[in-house]
């Protein structure tokens, strides 16, 4: 097999035209599989009363998070919203720590005070205000623009985001200032139950290229396309100095959080024809998506089982 150099991500080797080596194909597997598991582990705790609060599943978007943090650097910034365990796990985060943050304990992420949806680790933030994180972020990449450090900022939004006066602003000072900002749009088609068409008028690639923000947009699952068109859309803003729009359209399986879920049982059934980890699973053999399924399995199950022992946070700021 011919051995060849991506030009877009000149640090990895790629067996053939952008296809990454059988590693990388394994290890992209793996990361979904235990983001996959650690939500269903989830929704099962919920009927079990360990939980606070709600919780918005990434079931059927795992492909989303993988490949594009595949395909930025560890100091990056990464923001992300009320739908963020799968982003957390994507980036490398730490199973334990967030399932101590889901059950309130004090070693979870934030000392158990976050919860579902405001976590924090290294580089990675969540806030659950639809766009409220989005100003941040591009303020987060002014400041790493100032410093002259090479990192880049990257926020995840969702369709029913797009209402929100908050992100054009983000988009404007961006462009304007020539911030170095990924603008991810997860489009699973759904705000909560609104379905797209009832929330969105006009074209989702119009609202960047409207402030002169070049944009890739992918119709797809498969976390190989999704880290192709990520190197791309990375690239020009960690080189070219400019901020860009990456429109990902994808499937949300679960319902919005836990419960609520207009769609009928035709559409569920039709959707899961695109479920990332079967598209993945496809460039593996049985047995390695078997371990990796064992693998996901132990890490959760010892997550949970750890954090379940763990302490409640003590008032007055100790714990
Ligand atoms: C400003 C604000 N309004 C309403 C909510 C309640 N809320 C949480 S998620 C959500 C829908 C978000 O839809 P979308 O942006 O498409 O993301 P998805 O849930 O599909 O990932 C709503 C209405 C909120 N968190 N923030
Ligand atoms: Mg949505």
């Amino acid at each position: 097999m011919r051995i060849v150099k991506c030009i877009l991500d000149p640090g990895s080797v790629r067996v053939g035209y952008n296809i990454p080596v059988m590693e990388e194909n394994l290890t992209l597997y793996r990361r979904m599989r235990l983001i996959r598991s650690f939500e269903e582990r989830l929704l099962a705790e919920f009927s079990t009363g360990k939980l606070f609060g709600t919780t918005h599943t990434y079931i059927g978007q795992e492909a989303d998070a993988v490949g594009l943090l595949s395909a930025t650097d560890p100091e990056d910034v990464v923001f992300s919203n009320h739908r963020c365990h799968g982003h957390f796990l994507a980036y490398g985060g730490d199973a334990y720590h967030l399932a101590a943050e889901l059950m309130g304990r004090s070693t979870g992420l934030v000392g158990g005070r976050g919860g579902s949806q405001h976590i924090h680790w290294r580089n990675f933030y969540s806030n659950g205000i639809q766009g409220g994180i989005v100003p941040v972020a591009a303020g987060m990449a002014m400041a790493e623009k100032i410093k002259k450090t090479g990192n880049i900022a990257i926020v995840f939004i969702g369709d029913g985001t797009l209402g929100e006066g908050t992100l054009y602003e983000s988009l404007n000072m961006s462009s304007l200032w020539k911030l170095p900002i990924l603008f991810v749009l997860e489009d699973n088609h759904y705000a909560q139950t609104t379905p797209v068409e009832k929330g969105v008028a006009g074209t989702m690639v119009g609202r960047f290229s409207a402030f002169g923000i070049t944009t890739w947009e992918r119709d797809t699952t498969d976390v190989l396309e999704v880290r192709s068109a990520s190197h791309e859309a990375v690239a020009l803003v960690r080189v070219g100095s400019e901020p860009a729009g990456l429109i990902l359209h994808t499937h949300r399986f679960s319902a919005h959080s836990k419960g609520d879920d207009p769609r009928t049982p035709e559409e569920l059934a039709r959707i899961r024809q695109f479920d990332p980890l079967t598209i993945q699973a496809k460039r593996l053999t049985a047995d390695e998506c078997a371990r990796a399924e064992v693998e996901a399995t132990e890490i959760v199950e010892d997550a949970f089982r750890r954090a379940e022992a763990d302490p409640f946070p003590t008032l007055g700021g100790g714990g």
